[in-house]
């Protein structure tokens, strides 16, 4: 029998937890990631011969860790000797954030991890007066998309025929630029990965504490003679995927009305602007501490 490993990945709230408790059958082992207390739930199921291992990832909104949950996402998918390294990354959306999932599914392609992408909440599509295109998406994806219901187990059987759909390797969408060359090199020979996104990668990342020592040392003279700002890669890189998406996608999603942004659909906007976002959070921290001194 042969036995893949399915993770599901994708933003929080999606509804992740839901579809996996409905294809486990709530038969899922739940426990920790090692060493951390971050929950890790994962289930065996078996279907047409085949044994499939699901895994149930911690939400992510970048692939770029920023916290213990991203972090232990970035760790799996990023390391193919890695036990929960996925055969299969089912990357879950909903309608009311499609781009932004679309964006994380380009950036997991981009590492070069066979996926799919599934937008659950099949339900909400109309609702929010969304019209997707699902052939020109599977064209720009390059690979499977699925329309699931979480609550209603529509689609789950679609998506459980595709646990043993093999994308081709899909074209990088991303380039880093000759200004980068050299740097994405020299990662990729000293980390012994194929990736070159993946290389980009740790070269926009300031924390990387959770490699060895040595790889920490050599990737530091790295960055030192190519003098790096891991910041100035990560505004690169938003940039030219938000361009790249409002390119490809104007024909893709379509609004039949246009629904009013709730307000915390509008905060979320504010928080998770690279700009705006580090700011708001700055003020916040100057606030307190001129608090702390009057009093
Ligand atoms: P996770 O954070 O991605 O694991 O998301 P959850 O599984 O916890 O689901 C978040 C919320 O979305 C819950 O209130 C679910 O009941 C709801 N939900 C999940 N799937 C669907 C769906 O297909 N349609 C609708 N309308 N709601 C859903
Ligand atoms: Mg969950
Ligand atoms: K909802």
């Amino acid at each position: 029998m042969n036995s893949y490993t399915i993770t599901l990945i994708g933003n929080p709230n999606v509804g992740k937890t839901s579809l996996f408790n409905k294809l486990t059958n709530l038969r899922q082992k739940v426990g920790n990631y090692p060493g951390v207390t971050v929950e890790k739930r994962e289930g065996n199921i078996e279907h047409n011969g085949n044994k499939y291992h699901i895994i149930d990832l911690p939400g992510t909104y970048s692939i770029y860790p920023n916290s213990l949950d991203e972090e232990i996402v970035f760790q799996i998918l990023g390391n193919k000797a890695n036990k929960d390294y996925p055969d299969l990354a089912v990357v879950v959306s909903e309608p009311s954030n499609l781009r932004r999932s679309i964006l994380l599914f380009k950036q997991i392609q981009d590492l070069n991890v066979p996926s799919i992408f599934v937008i659950n909440m099949k339900d909400e599509i109309q609702a929010k007066g969304l019209e997707i295109d699902l052939n020109k998406l599977e064209e720009l994806l390059q690979t499977k998309v699925v329309l699931t219901n979480a609550r209603t187990s529509e689609g789950l059987d679609e998506l459980i025929q595709h646990f043993n759909y093999k994308p081709k390797i899909a074209e990088s969408t991303f380039e880093a630029g000759q200004l980068y060359d050299k740097a994405i090199h020299e990662v990729k020979s000293t980390f012994k990965i194929d990736s070159d996104y993946l290389a980009w990668l740790y070269l926009g990342q300031k924390n990387v504490s959770y490699l060895s020592s040595e790889l920490q040392n050599s990737l530091a003279s790295i960055k030192k003679s190519y003098k790096i700002i891991e910041r100035r890669l990560q505004v690169k890189e938003t940039l030219d995927r938000n361009k790249y998406l409002d390119n490809s996608l104007k024909d893709i999603i379509t609004y039949t009305h246009r629904k009013e942004t709730s307000s915390t659909e509008k905060l979320d906007k504010v928080l998770m602007h690279p700009i705006l976002g580090y700011g708001i959070f700055m003020l916040v921290i100057l606030l307190m501490f001129q608090a702390v001194y009057t009093w």
